[in-house]
């Protein structure tokens, strides 16, 4: 059955009657096609009834011949017309990433029950099929070949900031399309952020060097981090750097189906708790990826959603000293029948350059 009948089956068994889907990646997922609209109104609207209907701007132009297009102009009000397309005596399902101007404005046009459904498209993405395992595992090499040419590029001196430029054009050498976020270069101290945004900073002498980044290829995405030190750290960071390993390495291991996402969380956490840091590891273990970087759901305490094979997502510990060192050690797993297989290679052993 193909996807977009499987959602309607899906809304069928849930009691949902209409849906509207939005986003870029679900309609890409529903039809294979890729459509980024901008600010502009996009909507493919899903009745348990088998009806489906695209709204889409006359700018964007669609190949798909299984869907009815409803085709407006700028000049036009889409929510209008998406709205007499609504069976307004009945609930409809809503895109949480629609925008709210599109909503309020609907609501404003319409008196209709609205309610987030868009747990029946995330419920089918979290388990990839067998294509999509392969894209995800070739992005994945792509972005292990690209680590070692930026790794090569830290002793050049070049800020975070060029080196964070340079990742795009080394992703698309190997074959990828692109980023799949901005990468996170960070040098020392600015390492103990978590999310830094790569600036003029010049590496010196002794600083961790964390760098987080991830492709595209054939509309999967890659994300893998790695810490590596510019000359020899103190004593204190390469035991840091060590414990962050055991975490990532035990929270590898946790992955297998019956297993909880909590579990994995758990697996890693504890081995920093245990350590004494576990202050510092102030975010969750990981993330599912697939057609967006980050997808739903997280492998975090409170997620205590079972571990089937197909889903794939990140486990990627750290530890966080502000204004000190950072290091966060993170790779891609599959979710096998007995238990994963890690969709990075790229080592992760203590690295001075
Ligand atoms: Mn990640």
């Amino acid at each position: 059955m193909d996807r977009m009948n499987k959602a309607i089956e899906n809304m069928q068994k849930n009691g949902i009657d209409q849906m509207l889907v939005t986003t870029t990646s679900d309609i890409f997922y529903l039809t294979g096609e890729w459509i980024d609209p901008g600010e502009r109104f996009l909507g493919l609207l899903l009745n348990s009834n088998g009806d489906k209907k695209l709204f889409i701007n006359k700018l964007f132009p669609v190949k798909t011949k299984n869907i009815k297009s409803f085709i407006y102009e700028d000049k036009e009000n889409p929510i209008e017309i998406f709205s007499s397309h609504i069976n307004k005596n009945k609930r409809l399902g809503i895109d949480k990433n629609w925008s709210a101007k599109f909503l309020i404005e609907l609501m404003e046009k319409i008196n209709i029950k609205v309610f987030n459904s868009s747990k029946v498209i995330e419920g089918m993405r979290v388990i990839k099929d067998a294509e999509e395992i392969n894209k995800m595992r070739l992005s994945s090499q792509i972005n292990d070949k690209a680590m070692k040419e930026v790794q090569k590029l830290i002793p050049n001196m070049m800020t975070e900031k060029m080196v964070a430029r340079a990742v795009s054009n080394i992703l698309e050498k190997l074959g990828a399309e692109g980023n799949s976020f901005e990468p996170i270069i960070a040098y020392g101290e600015n390492a103990g952020e978590p999310h830094h945004i790569s600036d003029k900073t010049k590496i010196k002498h002794g600083d961790s060097v964390i760098i987080d980044m991830g492709g595209v290829k054939d509309f999967y995405c890659s994300d893998m981090t790695r810490t590596i030190f510019f000359g020899a750290p103190k004593d204190e960071y390469k035991k840091i750097y060590n414990i962050v390993l055991e975490a990532n390495l035990k929270g590898i291991e946790a992955v297998k189906p019956g297993n909880k996402f909590s579990d994995v969380d758990n697996a890693a956490r504890s081995v920093i708790e245990k350590a004494g840091y576990g202050e510092y590891f102030t975010h969750r273990t990981g993330h599912n990826i697939g057609i967006d970087v980050h997808e739903w759901p997280n492998v975090s305490s409170d997620n205590d959603m079972e571990l089937k094979p197909g889903m794939i997502f990140s486990v990627e510990p750290g530890i966080y000293l502000n204004g000190k060192v950072g290091v966060r050690i993170e790779d891609l797993v599959l979710v096998t029948k007995n238990g994963c297989e890690v969709l990075n290679s790229f080592d992760k052993s203590f690295n001075i350059i």
